[in-house]
């Protein structure tokens, strides 16, 4: 297996910190065992959690103004998967990347696939990208794409969804994630029924394309780029759209697609009840489709997500199974260390989670008590469980401080002599 980090410099690291790691797990194991938690499970919990990390996240995103290049951007996919695999390896918890076509087409998908095994990387959803057009492009999605007015444009969208759905296949992906950026900017410019009709129209060809083992994930934005009104605008026409196209179609929940202060918890016990919530894309946001680090800015938020998630799973709810990714833009970051930083938050919560008193919990609901019912989620959040994500990462090989461990190991600096800026560029979303 190649190393993105050697494991030598992982290992003389971790070394420094190892002692004061046993230590702290010991005290915190000591604490635990009180409430009758079990430290071994949580982290063995801890060391299943995985998380995709998206290939176009490994480059600077840009915001709508302009785009500040960083030194040694990946310029290409196999460069994304060499940043991809350092993230996994430091952080042990994002063994997928989840690709978006076209940015990410090669000539030879199994060319891809075999030097992402290289690397001890699989492949998470693929997501279709019908919301810009491209050099040489037939028709243009100016306005809308499996929405489209014009049948030849929507069947062009539908063509690259099926098209996406084959190169899944070929790099052993088992899910299609599709976001569209169809809507209106004028009141009246589009008739909001006709529009969702032709959207179901174009998404039941795609569904019917899926292989049996495959899922297909609506994503909901409530604007941007169009910004009056969007065709999946939110979790109510997801969850519609979802229901009609069938069972392998649900729906997926980004982080910063809502309007302020909605209760996104609240969403996803909906989904997860009615058997249709396919999966994350997790970020931070304080406007709008912000895409910050997870975590950065509402972590009890995302607790609290990950408190109906370990619900579900405390539950055996039916169909419950959602993949977890993150879908950030890094303007003024190191994305590599942003995403290591955000996988490590979302892994956070998860295990923050799993230490609600759930027994506590729900007979304080009963009980009408909402002072401890919510204080009985609050004693599980404030619990540091660092000790327990650094002991999953010291048992898989990875590092205790893996922002450290990546600055010392001067991979961008390195990046930076090995890839000269193209010009052009495959990552960031500008
Ligand atoms: C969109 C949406 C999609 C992502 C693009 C790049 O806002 O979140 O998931 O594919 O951005
Ligand atoms: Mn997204
Ligand atoms: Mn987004």
């Amino acid at each position: 297996m190649k190393e993105a980090i050697p494991s030598a410099l992982i290992a003389e690291q971790n070394e420094k910190l190892a002692r004061d790691l046993h230590k702290d797990y010991d005290a915190l194991g000591e604490k635990l065992s009180r409430t009758g938690l079990d430290i071994e499970q949580l982290t063995a919990r801890a060391q299943a959690f995985e998380l995709a990390v998206p290939s176009w996240g490994a480059g600077t995103g840009g915001t709508r103004f302009a785009r500040f290049p960083g030194v040694g951007e990946p310029r290409n996919i196999f460069e994304k998967v060499e940043d991809c695999a350092v993230i996994h390896q430091l952080s042990g918890c994002t063994p997928l990347i989840s690709p978006h076509f076209p940015w990410d087409q090669v000539e030879d998908f199994s060319e891809l696939k075999q030097y992402a095994d290289s690397y001890g990387m699989g492949w998470g959803s693929v997501n279709s990208n019908t919301f810009q057009d491209q050099p040489g492009q037939t028709h243009s999605y100016k306005y809308g794409s499996l929405s489209h007015t014009a049948e030849a444009v929507r069947e062009q969208a539908v063509a690259h969804n099926l098209a996406c759905i084959e190169w899944g296949r070929q790099l052993d992906s088992k899910a299609l994630t599709v976001w569209v950026g169809d809507g209106s900017n004028h009141p009246g410019q589009q008739h909001f029924q006709r529009a969702f009709e032709r959207y179901l129209d174009s998404a039941r060809t795609i569904y019917s394309a899926l292989p049996d083992d495959w899922e297909m994930h609506i994503e909901h934005k409530m604007f941007e780029p169009a910004f009056y009104s969007t065709v999946i605008q939110d979790w109510g026409s997801n969850i519609l759209a979802a229901m009609e196209l069938g069972d392998k179609c649900k729906s997926l929940v980004d982080l910063g697609h809502h309007a302020p202060n909605v209760n996104i918890e609240m969403i996803v016990s909906r989904l997860i009840q009615f058997k249709k919530l396919g999966g994350f894309h997790f970020n931070d946001s304080k406007y709008g489709d912000d895409d910050l680090d997870s975590g950065s800015l509402h972590p009890y938020q995302q607790f609290l997500i990950f408190n109906e998630l370990v619900d579900a799973e405390y539950r055996q709810q039916d169909g419950f199974g959602p993949d977890y990714m993150l879908d950030q833009s890094h303007n003024v970051t190191d994305p590599i260390e942003s995403l290591i930083n955000s996988a490590v938050e979302v892994q956070r919560s998860y295990i923050k989670a799993l230490v609600v008193d759930r027994e506590a919990l729900n007979s304080y609901q009963e009980n009408n008590d909402a002072l401890m019912a919510s204080n009985t989620l609050k004693a599980a959040f404030n619990i540091d469980v660092s000790p327990i994500l650094a002991m999953a990462r010291l048992r898989g090989k990875g590092a205790i401080d893996p922002i450290a461990v990546y600055r010392a190991s001067g991979y961008r600096a390195e990046t930076g002599k090995k890839r000269p800026a193209s010009g052009g560029s495959s990552s960031g979303i500008v």
